[in-house]
């Protein structure tokens, strides 16, 4: 064996035995997938994949993700080893309480990591989404003469990855788009959790199927051992930059384990310490050594550094020389990539008069194309609803996978994949993604969104026809519990606006809000401009919720809390009510976490604790809004399925009048008396 084939091998197994003994320490974890895709794995990031493990951050970096992210002591394990922040404490930790080594990768907990793994589909969708925003950068900074944004996007997909409908989706549109810088290497080693895929995955040929999608497909037959064919392949993969590529390499799942290799027992559960001891004796390691990096293993893990480093820096010699032809392009780049704003970027914001009615969605689409006049990297796109959901960027042209040209991505009917690609834009950073749809298919879209909220990215989805109110398509397009079940989710800001000049204000907040996904919740249905010279200014959305109109003359006895189109109900109770001589507010609420997030100061100014007749309305579930109106309250809501019939028809025959909303409140104000 040649002097190199030894250390490359004494490399892969510091990667298997480091991943082993992480798994055995903490006693739970995917022990299998580090041991077949550790070849891979090196081959790739050792000999391939342009990163710098002192700046994890180089924009130009290649992107990499782990998509089967059960395997994340394979991901540790090679953060650790070329020098990333990651300790051998870390890998210690594997699994512990606020560890840096969670038991599934979760972007920001550790550093080098990109995206946030373990549902199995998402990774594969994300890169896809990370390799559309390099393609929209390029085109957008990239000028004769230099190419500041150029490199690749790896994924290590599994079996489960294949078969999970997402991948699916992600890849079509990949393929579509001829994404040539993103390349997938396929962990086949014909077995998932509870046995062979033979069980579940026997007759389809991925291959074909990813042929038929456009891509290139790559076969490595012997990924245990043949180093130097993943390596060609990798090279063949790259350098076919006009369609993407997947290289599928054989594997044994559990490679060198005498007891557990090529079956499910090495996938879900620790070796044992015996088979561990037999599988380092197997792989020709030391078994009383743990958690060993022999030296030679370690310098070499470690030139990635110095390699990273030159690197960058040759990047950086570049960038400098960009930004001073291009200064002004420079210091957009600059800004994108910080998350921050151009100044003036909301100075031609919209706005709607009293007397004008006009969908939210409608007037959404106004603004979108305000923003995106002033803010170049704002791109986003729809799942084949754009005339609809009013999404699309006038003269931005449809984007283009080849050139990056164009700023309306059309995913499609992808609506899954379509929000994890948006997660992926988010993640590579330099752009800031929308993506829309009807709301009632937020649901096909909701395990990436819960991405999103975890990992903390600024993804915004504009969800439209959000009620009952959008009529005669029915109870299939009718959403009734996808806001408040998207209110439950941790980290999602969800806004509801009442009119136009809320939605202009809805954007305003979510182009603000870099710490978390939005979603923007629209009429399909016209809705009058409020007169704002009689009632509060739209900006109060800002606070989450705000006092929109107060009776004239005396505190109020009740307070109505809507949202949306509900809000003129509720002024139009307050009319009612004020004629027969009852004072009520009307608050306008938006935003539930926006209020959530404000003092108690103001929280009891918008909703003094001493007035208890509270009516909430919402064409929605109502489960929930006894938090904002109390015991003693009333919650004018939509539990069940809505009908098939005009709108006005739904909103009059489920309670959404201003009469009922009145009735509600009078009927609380009198068992008060009582
Ligand atoms: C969406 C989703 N469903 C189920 C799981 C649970 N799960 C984790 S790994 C796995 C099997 C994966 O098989 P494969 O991708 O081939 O990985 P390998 O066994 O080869 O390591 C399953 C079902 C998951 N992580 N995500
Ligand atoms: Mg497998």
């Amino acid at each position: 064996m040649s002097e190199n084939r030894q250390l490359d091998e004494l490399c892969i197994n510091t990667i298997r035995t480091l991943s082993i003994d992480a798994v055995q320490k903490a006693n739970s974890g995917h022990p299998g997938m580090p041991l077949g895709a550790a070849p891979m794995a090196y081959v790739l990031w050792q000999r391939n994949l342009r990163h710098n493990p002192s700046d994890h951050d180089w924009p130009d970096r290649d992107r990499f993700v782990l998509s089967g992210g059960h395997a994340s002591m394979l991901i540790y394990s090679l953060l650790h080893l070329t020098g990333y922040d990651l300790t051998m404490q870390d890998i210690k930790s594997f699994r512990q309480w606020e560890s840096h080594t969670p038991g599934h990768p979760e972007m920001r907990l550790t550093p080098g990591l990109e995206t946030t793994t373990g549902p199995l589909g998402q990774g594969s969708a994300t890169a896809v989404g990370m390799a559309i925003a390099e393609r929209a950068l390029a085109y957008r900074f990239n000028r004769p003469g230099h190419k500041i944004v150029d490199h690749y996007t790896y994924s290590i997909v599994s079996d489960g990855d294949m078969m999970e409908g997402i991948s699916a989706e992600a890849s079509s549109l990949a393929g579509h788009l001829k994404l040539g810088k993103l390349i997938f290497l396929y962990d086949s080693n014909d077995v998932s959790l509870d046995g062979p895929t033979s069980l579940a995955f026997s007759t389809e040929d991925v291959g074909k199927r990813y042929e038929a999608y456009g891509w290139q497909v790559i076969h490595v037959s012997d990924g245990d051992t043949d180093l130097d064919a993943i390596d060609d392949a990798i090279s063949e993969a790259k350098a076919n930059t006009s369609r993407p590529s997947l290289i599928i390499v054989r594997t044994t799942i559990g490679y060198g384990s005498p007891h557990k290799h090529g079956t499910a027992a090495a996938h879900g559960s620790p070796l044992g310490e015996e088979e561990v001891a037999l599988t380092k004796k197997a792989l020709g390691w030391d078994p009383e050594k743990f958690f060993h990096v022999p030296d030679e293993a370690s310098a070499n893990f470690r030139s990635a550094a110095e390699r990273g480093q030159q690197a960058q820096q040759e990047w950086q010699k570049g960038f400098d020389a960009y930004a001073r032809e291009y200064p002004e392009l420079g210091e957009e780049w600059r800004q994108a990539f910080a998350g921050e704003l151009p100044p003036g970027w909301d100075t031609d914001l919209p706005s709607w008069e009293a007397g004008e009615e006009i969908a939210t969605r409608k007037a959404s689409g106004a603004v979108i194309n305000a923003i995106a006049a002033r803010v170049p990297t704002l791109i986003g796109g729809d799942a084949d609803l754009s005339s609809s959901t009013n999404t699309t960027i006038k003269d931005g042209a449809s984007f283009d996978g080849s050139t990056g040209h164009g700023r309306n991505i059309h995913f499609g009917v992808r609506e899954h994949a379509m929000a994890a690609i948006a997660n992926g834009i988010a993640c590579h950073k330099g752009a800031r993604p929308f993506v829309a749809t009807f709301f009632v298919f937020s649901d096909y879209m909701r395990p990436s969104i819960r991405i999103a909220a975890l990992s903390k990215l600024p993804t915004i989805y504009v969800w439209t026809h959000d009620s009952v109110a959008l009529g005669e398509d029915g109870p299939t397009h009718q959403p009734v519990e996808q806001l408040m079940s998207l209110r439950v989710m941790p980290e999602i800001s969800m806004v509801r606006p009442c009119d136009a000049n809320e939605a202009a204000e809805a954007w305003r907040f979510t182009m603000k809000h870099n710490h978390g996904p939005v979603g923007i919740v629209l009429s399909r249905q016209n809705l009058p401009v409020l007169d704002r010279s009689r009632f509060a200014p739209a900006s109060g959305l800002s606070r989450g919720a705000y006092v929109l109109s107060d009776p004239e003359g005396e505190p109020p006895t009740a307070i109505i809390i809507a949202t949306g189109s509900e809000v003129h109900l509720a002024l139009g109770a307050q009319e009612l009510l004020a004629e027969k001589g009852v004072p009520v507010r009307v608050v306008s609420m938006p935003c539930w976490e926006a209020f959530n997030s404000q003092s108690e100061e103001y929280r009891e100014s918008v909703l003094p604790s001493s007035v208890r007749a509270r009516v909430a309305v919402e064409a929605g579930a109502t489960l929930g809004w006894h938090r904002w109106v109390g015991d003693n309250g009333a919650v004018i809501g939509l539990d069940r399925f809505g009908a098939s019939a005009p709108g006005k028809t739904n909103m009059e025959k489920f309670g959404f009048t201003p009469e009922n909303v009145a009735r509600h409140v009078e009927e609380l104000l009198s068992a008060k008396k009582e």
